[in-house]
């Protein structure tokens, strides 16, 4: 059996968007993700988060699920557009009741709520005003949004992510352009990026000013980052590896932890990289108080000198063409329905560089877990492949906690199949199964193992 710390904490985690629905309903306004899915092309299917899971309607029932199989801790996100439906002023009433309901059922089931302010749902006002997160205005519109959420919610909840992976918000919002605002260039994701941190540091400096003595609770950032392993043993090869973990996860954690970006990024990116005033580094300097990761895969590295070889992986490393790094996977790797590689030990090497490069911060895993089809069979659905996903990752997480990584908590990606982005819902990365026509959810084998694995603090 694999025993895990005693306080070692079990949570599940969604999003907003991604289960909600009732996208236009109790005052809420539109946000970029309404906007992007009614563009042709730009999601499977033309699928959209209108409706997904209905949790809007069923969250009592889902706080049920969660209870069931005995989660210590469940993350969700809120929506800014129903807080505040233009991006921008008074609070909305109703966005505020509902998100105050769903804090005291998770509390009166004895489940700790951890909040993301931001999980990519940009209320559109603030896109088609003011260029979202090109305008450096937006770190004090998220500033402020963020105090609402604090004065409404801070006595009650304890445990504040200030952003979701700003990397996917940056690369694939700006960049690639297949999420949500769906833009192209080679320059913008770094203006993005740099008011992505900005704003982060606002929302942590009126935390800690206004809030943080008086409330008790902590706050932080939650970054991506798959691992990078060097595909021979070979000096450039291994800092190529070492450069394509900078430009992922360095990007947005030296600035939290350092207040400045990593030098490699300085020297290749030139002045498309924008640099930070001395107030905005003071306020980023030591803005996190734990270490918030969402991974999923692990890819090899290999230097690639002047960009001559592409890789063409979904969700790559960002913008290859400035890191000179190959990406590529091993055939015998096993994949996700995503094409992601499980490779569990490589969860455990990005633990390990996370700990010795940031000396040993508290590390929540905010997300992990993987996409397989598995649907039901006589009314069960039997995901032993995820079972098998979660044996592996889980078993890595112990033995980094053993070679001395502060590893404070695990949550599990997802609560339940739900809307997944440009994929639509065909990629089902839930514990809980749902049927989107009835909205019955059906928990998978996964969900059976994962309450055992909670109730006995290990497997
Ligand atoms: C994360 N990549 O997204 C998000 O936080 C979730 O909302 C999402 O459902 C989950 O992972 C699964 O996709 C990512 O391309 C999206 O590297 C893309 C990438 C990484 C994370």
């Amino acid at each position: 059996m694999k025993a895990f710390p005693e306080k070692f904490l079990w949570g599940s985690a969604t999003s907003s968007y991604q289960i909600e629905g009732a996208w236009n309903e109790g005052g809420k306004g539109p946000s970029i993700w309404d906007a992007f899915c009614t563009v042709p092309g730009r999601v499977a299917r033309g699928e959209s988060g209108e409706v997904a899971c209905d949790h809007y309607h069923r969250f009592k029932d889902d706080v049920k699920l969660m209870k069931n199989i005995g989660l210590h801790a469940y993350r969700f996100s809120i929506a800014w557009a129903r807080i505040q439906p233009n991006g921008r002023g008074k609070p909305n009433p109703d966005g505020i009741r509902f998100y105050s309901e769903l804090i005291d059922e998770l509390l009166a089931n004895d489940i700790v709520p951890w909040v993301t302010l931001y999980h990519w749902d940009l209320p559109l006002a603030l896109q088609m005003e003011n260029d979202g997160w090109l305008n450096p205005q937006i770190a004090d519109d998220f500033a402020a949004y963020a105090d609402i959420c604090f004065e409404h919610f801070g006595d009650r909840v304890k445990n504040w992510i200030t952003l979701n992976e700003p990397w996917v918000v940056s690369i694939l919002g700006y960049g690639q352009g297949v999420f949500a605002p769906g833009r192209t260039s080679n320059s913008e994701p770094y203006l993005a990026g740099h008011n992505l941190l900005r704003a982060h540091a606002y929302a942590v400096d009126i935390y800690r000013r206004k809030y943080q003595a008086k409330q008790g609770g902590q706050i932080g950032i939650t970054n991506n980052c798959d691992w990078r392993e060097p595909a021979t043993d070979s000096q450039e090869d291994k800092e190529a590896a070492q450069r394509a973990v900078e430009f992922f996860l360095a990007w947005f954690a030296d600035p939290v932890y350092c207040g400045q970006y990593p030098k490699v990024m300085v020297a290749r990116v030139k002045d498309r990289l924008p640099s930070f005033s001395d107030k905005d580094k003071g306020l980023l300097k030591n803005s996190t108080d734990f270490f918030g990761l969402n991974h999923y895969a692990t890819m090899l590295a290999a230097n690639n000198t002047n960009g001559s070889r592409k890789t063409e992986v979904y969700g790559n490393g960002g913008l290859s063409e400035d890191q000179d790094v190959l990406l590529t996977v091993k055939k015998e790797w096993e994949k996700t329905d995503m094409h992601w590689a499980i490779v569990p030990w490589g969860c455990r090497k990005l633990l390990e560089w996370i700990d010795d490069r940031y000396g040993r911060p508290p590390i929540y895993i905010t997300e992990n877990g993987c996409a397989f089809p598995e649907g039901p069979v006589d009314g069960k659905v039997d995901d032993q492949r995820r079972v098998d996903f979660l044996k592996g990752y889980l078993s890595e997480c112990n033995q980094a906690i053993a070679n001395g990584v502060d590893l404070r908590g695990y949550f599990l990606w997802s609560f339940m199949d739900n809307f997944e982005w440009a994929s639509g819902y065909s990629k089902r990365f839930g514990i809980h199964y749902v049927d989107f026509e009835t909205q019955e959810r059906i928990p998978k084998a996964s969900a059976f193992w994962y309450a055992d694995t909670i109730r006995n603090n290990g497997f």
